[in-house]
């Protein structure tokens, strides 16, 4: 097995591009590299058998804007893996997040439920699963699938019947409760119900959040290339505290203005270089799209894994001085779409969304599908072979990613959220868009075909437009279950490194 493949060429597999900003994973790849020579006894003579089922990677990353790879048009960062996966796949032009925020959106995409029905609404640690929600972790590990999750999960922390391990995954490495997940240099990270130390990280930026949690999931590919696996990648970055190892961040210095760009929030990390920062998160984000590619490659298993990328909401916004929202407009991280992360207008809502899956998806393909996350668990249901429960708001992509049989339609998405002023809400029809950002606003309209950016409002001249996607958006909303937990304080001095604590704190 080890001499099918070249090592230099698998190094080189992951540093494409004009510049080496793959170059920072030598370390992992070294790693991995070692990982498999060991392997290589166990590995099969031949290439892995190839499951009857498909193995499932659902990568996604934390506030990546529609615009914030190449693929989507990305002028300043190089994400030579995400561009190559469209190139090797199909890109989806018109996907759109369960919401706009993280909690809620990874709801609708665990439970295939849209806003007006999944179980927790907003970023609130008194929402979480219970037992009776029904996951796509938990329909793939009861179709004998060996079920892993790696990264923010933030629908239910230890001790609740929402914790991962309760909701499907055999293993979860990571943070549960999603505030845990803002840190990248945490003294600790969960491992299922073990609290794993990071005492390296009490010395000072030693190990990155991230290449922690993506290890584990490549020696889960590894573990399991047998399969079939659901490894689901909900990745912590590009979302801020803006920190990333120098070496990601390296290759982008003096490449753009070099700007102070700090965390208003208590004892969070900014960056003195913060554009080059924030390309260095995004371009690491991207070697680890390129590390899974190339292990999936070099088990033999590429040709039979279904492999989604995407994001769990638009780019982001706020910042001391409006640092991130200016870093944002830089890269025209949500290219030209009105909003940001936390709006119901595009720049919030709609994603990048990638499917490579060569035994199935035609290479190099685009689909302008309206798609949104609660699509996702009926289209695995339909990989795996289970049955996709009755009730639930999505419809399998499989039709459109196989260019075969009819693509059921959704006649249009949902999004709310319950802010203090009450319920504000979004729907799109065909070309329209509604949004009513609270209860005392009147709703606006735009017509996206002809105004992508949602700059020109004409609910005044579409009244019976509005009453119809009103009425929709009233159908689409069911009261939300009381919320079940307490809600839980999360202070960060236990959980956080950095020059500021002492290792006594
Ligand atoms: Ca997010
Ligand atoms: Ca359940």
């Amino acid at each position: 097995m080890v001499s099918r493949f070249s090592m230099s060429g698998f190094i080189h597999a992951r540093c494409p591009g004009p510049m080496a900003v793959g170059s920072q994973f030598h370390k992992i790849a070294g790693w991995l590299i070692l990982a498999i020579l060991l392997l290589g006894r166990v590995l099969s003579a031949t290439a892995a058998e190839t499951p009857v089922h498909p193995n499932v990677l659902l990568i996604m990353a934390d506030d990546l804007g529609y615009g914030e790879v190449g693929c989507y048009g990305q002028k300043r960062i190089q994400t030579p893996n995400v561009d190559k996966l469209a190139s090797q796949g199909m890109r989806f032009t018109q996907a759109y997040a369960g919401c706009h925020v993280c909690q809620p959106s990874r709801s609708v995409l665990m439970t295939g439920l849209h806003m007006g029905h999944t179980p927790v609404r907003a970023n609130d640690t008194r929402q979480y699963l219970l037992p009776e929600d029904v996951t796509v972790a938990e329909l793939l590990q009861e179709a004998g699938y060996e079920t892993a999750g790696f990264g923010k999960w933030g629908l239910g922390y230890e001790g609740t019947p929402g914790h991962p391990n309760q909701q499907g995954f055999d293993l979860f490495v990571g943070q549960y409760l999603q505030v845990h997940a803002h840190f990248h240099y945490p003294f600790w990270m969960w491992k299922n119900e073990e609290k794993v130390y990071l005492e390296e990280n009490r010395r000072g930026r030693n190990t990155y959040a991230n290449d922690f949690m993506h290890e584990a999931a490549l020696n889960f590919i590894i573990e399991n290339r047998d399969g079939p696996f659901f490894a689901y990648l909900p990745y912590i970055i590009p979302h801020v505290e803006l920190v990333v190892p120098e070496e990601s961040e390296q290759p982008y210095r003096g490449k753009f203005p070099k700007r102070v760009i700090l965390d208003p929030r208590k004892d969070y990390l900014g960056s003195e270089d913060g554009l080059a920062t924030f390309a260095g998160m995004v371009s690491h984000l991207d070697g680890y799209v390129g590390d899974v590619i190339a292990l999936l490659n070099v088990l033999g298993i590429a040709e039979n894994t279904i492999l989604i990328f995407t994001s769990d909401n638009g780019g982001q916004n706020g910042g001391q001085d409006q640092g991130w929202t200016k870093m944002t407009d830089y890269f025209a991280g949500n290219g030209p779409l009105r909003g940001y992360k936390g709006t119901f207008y595009e720049g919030g809502l709609r994603v990048p969304f990638i499917v490579r899956w060569p035994a199935k998806v035609k290479a190099g393909t685009e689909s302008d599908l309206m798609i949104g996350f609660q699509d996702v668990l009926p289209t695995l249901c339909e990989v795996a072979g289970v049955a996709v429960p009755d009730n639930i708001d999505g419809h399998s992509l499989i039709p459109t990613l196989t260019d075969s049989g009819e693509q059921t339609r959704h006649e249009g998405l949902y999004w709310e959220y319950a802010f203090r002023q009450g319920i504000g809400r979004a729907a799109r029809m065909g070309d329209w868009k509604i949004v009513q950002p609270n209860p005392n606003r009147d709703p606006e309209l735009y017509n996206l075909k002809r105004d992508i950016g949602e700059t020109d409002d004409i609910a005044a001249q579409h009244p019976d437009r509005v009453e119809e996607m009103v009425k929709f958006m009233d159908n689409a909303h069911e009261p939300q279950r009381p919320h079940p937990g307490p809600g839980i304080k999360t202070g960060v001095r236990d959980y956080v490194a950095g020059p500021w604590l002492s290792s006594e704190n």
